[in-house]
């Protein structure tokens, strides 16, 4: 192939090589490009060979050496300073009590000594832990330094990596540069960030089960599937459909089936949403419906201020609670009434304007006094197409009336009611039954976006084939669905995308 010249071919295939003048769309040499199309990529080749060269480019350059604290900044015990890139360790070694047990010792071990400043005196005595090219987590040679945690000992350990030539790590770039090692693809560092932000157990599962590469397994096995229907397309269109025994049946089969995966992925994102960045539940009723006792209740501690006088919340209320694994932001809200006071007439609205914004809306009538001339939550404005569940509050007192069809009994008073109000909720995100032993969940936007295209050309594909449309067509649908998967493991992504999903990282990570 001298002097021909190349070019990398779609982006289903990163670094399969093709003479430039073999690029036309769905018009290659059959054989050749059927065995190179069916093999999926190892991702240690995505990212050296095409990333490397765009970091270079970017404003994230891999050559030089890193350090950040990897621990949130304040007070604490320990502090965690991680260094990271080519000639790292010997760059340590410089500012370093004992350089040669820093230069001799193996990947996986653990030094101790003293960190010194430019001027040779002590910044912090240490623990260093020593890690090798290519096993490490960035895939460089890096040291994790462990430091006391004052905020000046960091800074003192900090300027001596700089002063001996490490640079900032800017937001993600550890993660980055695991990424541009291959060390793991996209998807995978994406969910470091998430484990790192994690405000639930279910969030922190969902994380880490991505971390370990369920995701990154579906994604693949789909491409894997589609690129073998792609294959048998490619196949007719080189030579002909006479000419190759059996009809497209078992394939349409296969795209039907896949269709479903990744329906299935797709719609796990509204669950993997709310797991990942919280649920919004707030609760709705007239005055002295008991909300505030409610909304206390779930929170376990007297956060609002409760009184039979009506009217006693006149501005909502939000704090954060963890519901089945759900974090949840919960909030009180004024009685709904209309009221000649201005101040309770502005918070009225405030209230309403969240409860236009929430997940689900607790609405609660009491018990005692039963529901009041004409109300009814559905026809509220701000519940229009909400998930209203209805309580019936106050149940523990003798004068309340049996609670309506449609409504849960409820008493703050002496709990009764909770168990059977926090599975309403959690089914009210679709969770209920959902959680524990669930398959692979998204929680990105990105990957939502990514994986309903890339079922939006399967499911073109399928109608070009069903219909009878020329093959081509069916392969052009194909390999756009194929681009999208690719785009989520991080193939085929510009500098600047890629810059823009690792730095919403933290730093350090
Ligand atoms: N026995 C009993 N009393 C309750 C219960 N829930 C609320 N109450 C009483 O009902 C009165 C009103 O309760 P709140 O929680 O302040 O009602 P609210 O809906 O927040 O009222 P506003 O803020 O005025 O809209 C208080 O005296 C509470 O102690 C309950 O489950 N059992
Ligand atoms: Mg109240």
């Amino acid at each position: 192939m001298s002097g021909v010249p190349i070019s990398i071919s779609g982006r289903m295939n990163q670094v399969q090589i093709v003479p430039r003048t073999c690029v036309p769309l769905y018009h290659k040499p059959a054989p050749r490009y059927v065995k190179c199309g069916a093999t999926i990529t190892p991702l240690r080749q995505i990212g050296s060979a095409r990333y490397r060269r765009g970091m270079e480019r970017g404003y994230l350059s891999s050559g030089d050496v890193i350090v950040a604290c990897a621990t949130p900044p304040g007070a604490g015990a320990l502090a965690l300073v991680r260094l990271s890139g080519p000639g790292s360790l010997d760059l340590l070694a410089g500012r370093f009590s004992r350089p040669l047990a820093i230069r001799d010792a193996p990947g996986h071990s653990v030094v101790y000594g003293r960190i010194l400043d430019a001027s040779g005196s002590t910044a912090d005595e240490v623990t260093v832990s020593v890690f090798r090219s290519p096993r490490s987590y960035t895939g460089e040679d890096s040291a994790d330094i462990v430091c006391h945690g004052s905020a000046v000992v960091v800074d003192a350990v900090l300027s001596a990596c700089e002063s001996a030539g490490a640079r900032k790590a800017l937001p993600g770039e550890f993660s980055f540069r695991a990424f541009a090692n291959g060390k793991m693809d996209l998807a995978r560092a994406e969910a470091v960030a998430e484990l790192a932000r994690a405000r639930s157990s279910e969030a922190r599962a969902d994380a880490l089960s991505r971390l370990a590469g369920s995701l990154s397994r579906d994604i693949s096995s789909i491409r894997s599937a589609m690129l073998e229907v792609l294959a048998a397309v490619e196949v007719r269109l080189d030579y002909g459909e006479d000419e190759v025994d059996g009809d497209l049946s078992a394939e349409e089969g296969k795209l039907t089936s896949l269709r479903g995966r990744l329906d299935g992925l797709a719609s796990s994102w509204r669950v993997g949403r709310l797991v990942d960045q919280g649920a919004v539940v707030a609760v709705a009723g007239r005055t002295n419906a008991g909300k505030s006792s409610l909304f206390n209740r779930l929170l376990r501690e007297e956060r609002s201020i409760v009184s039979d006088v009506h009217g006693t919340t006149r501005d909502y209320i939000e704090a954060v609670v963890d519901l089945g694994g759900v974090p949840v932001r919960l909030f009180d809200t004024a009685g709904l009434r209309e009221s000649a006071d201005p101040v309770e007439a502005e918070g009225v609205r405030r209230s309403r304007l969240v409860l236009e914004g929430a997940d689900v809306v607790l609405y609660l009538a009491d018990g005692t006094a039963g529901l009041a001339p004409g109300e009814d939550p559905s026809a509220e404005p701000a519940l229009a197409g909400k998930t209203v569940i209805r309580v019936w509050t106050k149940v523990d007192l003798p004068d309340a009336k049996d609670a309506p069809a449609g409504w849960l009994p409820f008493s703050s008073l002496t709990g009764e009611g909770i168990g059977t109000l926090c599975d309403a909720i959690l089914d009210g995100f679709g969770i209920l039954g959902e959680t524990g032993g669930h398959g692979t969940r998204i929680a990105s936007e990105r990957h939502r976006r990514l994986i309903e295209s890339s079922g939006c050309s399967l499911g073109e594909a399928m109608e070009a084939l069903s219909s009878g449309l020329p093959l081509d067509a069916v392969a052009l649908d194909l390999r756009e669905a194929l681009d999208a998967l690719g785009e989520l493991l991080g193939e085929g992504l510009g500098d600047g995308i890629l810059e823009t999903i690792f730095s919403g990282f933290c730093v350090g990570k």
